[in-house]
């Protein structure tokens, strides 16, 4: 991965922090994929990384800019805390980024709300990251690659290339966008200085990247409709803006395939599955599992409306197919997750007081957070796994499950809204919208015959064993070499087929077409 960098400095700027201190000698390492692949690549690199403290005691064990080495039992590089406080996060976080953006890009506007003064506050925000993340490249000992992640930093690109521009620095800008991107006509939705700043603020990168071929085309179509001095080459997925090319390509994001496949394989998750197996899926009963976050993304009131549908036509099944939803609360101080919650906790009450028998429950619901050797065993269960989101930027649960299938014998029942569906070819696609077709996804996945469950199990696999987070990392740091180099006058792009032969991609989402 270093090899890319060719001794440039890598500057990672998110939201959450890789390690945060909960005491001066506790840390928290949150959990989740991105942490656990860029961290590593930070400790080869010995950059910095710059993200909001929000651990306790994150204060006392960071210097007076906010600078504390990690990871602390040996450290490797810098991580730059930036200091919110309750006004912030309310306005910033719960407020603008989760409350706007958020529903915006997801198209779910009945759950959109807009103050004024959480776009300010925003702003304010995005501002003080971007002035941490200048102060990074000041005194990075080499060119700086700055990284941003995601939608609650849209508008730090461009204060961050005015800071360094009026200092005559420069520095090469790009950002990952983990959420889909929506058309012109719902992101005008967002009053005019936000959509517009928004665009504006996400063309301060050289390189903006997208999952999906769709979320990319629907970031130029916006670009092309409100910045009209931004002249868009949609030939190239270019756009020449303030001077400047700015890159967009789609990236689709990947899990560390063989971590999720040894976790289902070893004697914990084998443990865990086999005693699932054992309670749910004896003899001819089938076990179906969901995970997410409780969010109104994932669609699970649509879920559970789907499976009280199933039971109610399928009378047979009842007795015959248990559900194992894990659903864990997050965005907890936002009412609206918390009605969510209600919802999903009184959904799976009603459901099970209509169908249970002494001897079933049809829905086995577990709210807490599951640890990754559970998970991957919960997974390895699993005939079915039905992930039935509104609207998803990726979904990794496809992926992990299809990771953690070792036994070749589940069926992944996938929402053509994800940004999954376009990349995996063998899943039953359903509308999460549609009861009817979620119903008739559902029996098809349980009718499957053994063989043909293992054939596409099989060919699901091998595409994702060739397209990991490692795949996704080095394709963006391939792509970022290229156009750096190209910027700093250092040759020509490198050849694309090698760039193909490093990070190999199922064939149709396009690695970031020049
Ligand atoms: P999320 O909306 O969080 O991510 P997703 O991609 O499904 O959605 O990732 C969720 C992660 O949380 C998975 O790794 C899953 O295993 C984990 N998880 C969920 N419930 C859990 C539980 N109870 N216990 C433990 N782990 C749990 C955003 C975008 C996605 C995009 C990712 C990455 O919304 O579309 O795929 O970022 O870019």
């Amino acid at each position: 991965m270093e090899q890319y960098l060719a001794g440039r400095t890598l500057i990672l700027v998110s939201n959450r922090e890789p390690y945060e201190h909960t005491a001066p000698d506790a840390v928290r390492r949150p959990p989740g994929g991105l942490v656990s692949a860029l961290d590593p690549t930070m400790r080869r690199t010995h950059g910095t990384w710059v993200a909001w403290g929000s651990g306790a005691a994150d204060r006392e064990t960071a210097d007076a800019d906010g600078r504390v080495q990690v990871p602390p039992e040996q450290p490797e590089y810098t991580l730059r805390r930036v200091w919110l406080d309750d006004a912030d996060v309310d306005g910033y976080y719960l407020g603008f980024a989760n409350s706007g953006l958020w529903p915006i890009c997801h198209m779910l506007l009945q759950h959109y709300e807009m103050r004024s003064e959480h776009w300010e506050r925003y702003v304010d925000v995005n501002a003080r990251f971007a002035a941490a993340a200048a102060d990074e490249v000041r005194r990075a000992p080499s060119d700086a690659v700055v990284w941003l992640q995601d939608y609650h930093l849209a508008v730090a690109p461009a204060q961050l290339r005015e800071a360094l521009d009026a200092e005559g620095r420069s520095a090469f800008l790009h950002q990952f966008w983990h959420i889909p991107f929506p058309p012109p006509d719902i992101l005008r939705l967002l009053p005019t200085a936000a959509h517009e700043g928004v665009l504006r603020g996400m063309l301060g990168n050289d390189l903006l990247e997208f999952h999906t071929d769709r979320y990319a085309s629907n970031f130029l179509d916006c670009v092309a409709e409100f910045v009209p001095e931004a002249h868009v080459r949609r030939e190239d997925r270019s756009i020449h803006y303030a001077g400047r090319d700015v890159h967009v390509g789609a990236f689709p994001i990947s899990i560390d395939t063989e971590l999720y496949e040894s976790l289902a394989r070893a004697p914990e998750g084998a443990r865990r599955a086999a005693e699932l197996r054992q309670q749910y899926a004896c003899g001819d009963r089938v076990l179906g599992v969901s995970v997410d976050r409780i969010d109104y993304t994932k669609g699970i009131p649509e879920r559970l409306r789907a499976l009280d549908q199933l039971w109610t036509d399928a009378p047979d099944l009842r007795g015959r197919l248990t559900f194992l939803l894990v659903a864990t609360p997050s965005r907890s101080e936002l009412s609206s997750y918390q009605a969510l919650e209600h919802d999903v906790i009184a959904g799976v009450e009603t459901i099970n007081a209509k169908f249970a028998r002494d001897d079933w429950t049809p829905i086995v619901l577990l709210r807490e957070s599951i640890d990754a050797a559970d998970l991957a065993g919960i997974y390895r269960a699993g005939d079915l796994c039905l992930v039935s989101s509104l609207q998803d930027g990726m979904n990794l649960v496809a992926k992990e499950f299809i990771a953690c299938n070792v036994d070749e014998q589940g069926v992944l029942v996938l929402s053509r809204l994800t940004g999954a569906a376009d990349e995996i070819e063998d899943a039953i696609l359903i509308n999460p919208f549609n009861v009817d077709g979620v119903v008739d996804g559902l029996r098809r996945a349980i009718a499957m015959p053994r063989p043909e469950r293992r054939a596409r199990m099989q060919r699901m696999r091998a595409q994702l064993a060739r397209a990991t987070i490692f795949d996704w990392l080095e394709a963006i740091l391939a792509r970022v070499a290229d156009l750096a180099d190209a910027s700093a006058g250092r040759g020509a792009p490198r050849d694309r087929s090698t760039l193909g032969d490093v990070a190999p991609r199922p064939s149709r989402p396009d690695i970031g077409a020049a």
